[in-house]
């Protein structure tokens, strides 16, 4: 018997070429054999990123409004800011690399976010889909919303994140009419943390008219205006209390307000003063708190600059 032979075929496929859209035209990288990237020298990456961040520190030394903490009330308070007013300069200082704060997953690293309604409005504005469910809404994960949010803060031209950087005091002015708030001392968060490993290592400054403060409930960073505050003492700290949902967030929106002057407190910072209670994983308050924020703020602003502005003229005057 004749052995038997396996005919194989042999099919000569086109490779797949993606294709994507660059500006207005349809691109691809048909070739990878010849692909190439542009030439570029070492120095000109390093002056392409420093150049544009020390022509920020230098625009941002003299910001509008500061907020200390790029997590979900700090950035919904930049997200209104810069939606409503382009006018103005905003600094968001981040101690953390990556910014976001406590908000890329829902409760105990589950993914989902709950929000209670009506802060779902806000979750409208951004344009994110969610299960409706009646008295609440679910976005389908929490990296999803904070993602979003930090993509619309940050295209917007007149708002400056500087993250990795930690704002270790306030600037203070003590007039007949108590101390108000004039700005933040900041520091790399690396330097924040080591200064008991090395000598002196001084901070930078920046001034504004109002600095909003976000930085969250106590933690190794957390609620650092509150408790500067609380040893300047011009509040008393109430401690954040356990949990209850119904009662903490309401609590938290309702209490969002000008503290002191020049200091606008949002998120679960405020419950480290006002001594209301937790509410965990569920985000309407920390994203209608940081509304309320940006409305308190926006509120005290002209006031807060006349009086900053009296300031430098009698410095002015005096030299
Ligand atoms: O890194 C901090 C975080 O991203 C940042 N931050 C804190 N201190 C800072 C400082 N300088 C600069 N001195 C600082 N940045 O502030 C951010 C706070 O974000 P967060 O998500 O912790 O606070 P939030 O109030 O926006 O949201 C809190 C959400 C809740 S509720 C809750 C509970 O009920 O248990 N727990 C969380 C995390």
């Amino acid at each position: 018997m004749a052995p038997t032979t396996i005919q194989t075929q042999t099919t000569q496929k086109t490779p797949t070429s993606v294709k994507f859209t660059s500006k207005t035209k349809e691109a691809s990288f048909a070739d990878w054999e010849t692909f190439k990237f542009n030439p570029i020298r070492e120095s000109t990456v390093s002056r392409a990123m420093t150049r544009r961040y020390f022509a920020d520190l230098d625009k941002y030394t003299e910001s509008d409004i500061v907020i200390i903490g790029a997590g979900s009330a700090g950035l919904s308070a930049a997200y209104i800011l810069g939606k409503n007013r382009p006018d103005l300069k905003v600094a968001i200082i981040e101690a953390s690399v990556s910014p976001g704060g406590g908000c890329w997953l829902g409760g105990q690293l589950f993914s989902a976010m709950v929000v209670r309604k009506p802060g779902h409005l806000f979750l409208d504005d951004l344009g994110l889909k969610y299960d409706d469910e009646g008295d609440y809404v679910v976005v389908k994960h929490a990296a999803y919303f904070m993602s979003t949010l930090l993509s619309k803060v940050l295209e917007f031209p007149n708002i400056k994140l500087f993250n990795a950087t930690a704002v270790e005091d306030v600037i203070t002015r003590q007039d007949e009419s108590g101390l108000r708030l004039t700005g933040v001392v900041t520091n790399w968060t690396l330097v924040s943390l080591n200064h008991d490993t090395q000598s002196c290592m001084d901070p930078n400054t920046i001034n504004c008219n109002v600095v909003i403060s976000a930085s969250g409930h106590d933690g190794p960073f957390g609620a650092g205006t509150a408790k500067r505050m609380s040893q300047l003492s011009q509040i008393e700290l109430g401690h954040m209390r356990g949990l209850d949902m119904n009662t903490a967030e309401d609590a938290i929106v309702k209490g969002t307000r000008e503290v002191i002057p020049g200091l606008v407190v949002t998120g679960m910072e405020l419950a480290e003063i006002d001594g209301s209670n937790r509410m965990g994983p569920t985000f309407g308050a920390m994203v209608l708190s940081g509304v309320k924020a940006a409305e308190s703020a926006l509120n005290v602003l002209e006031t807060r600059k006349a009086q900053n502005e009296a300031d430098i003229k009698s410095l002015n005057h005096k030299c």
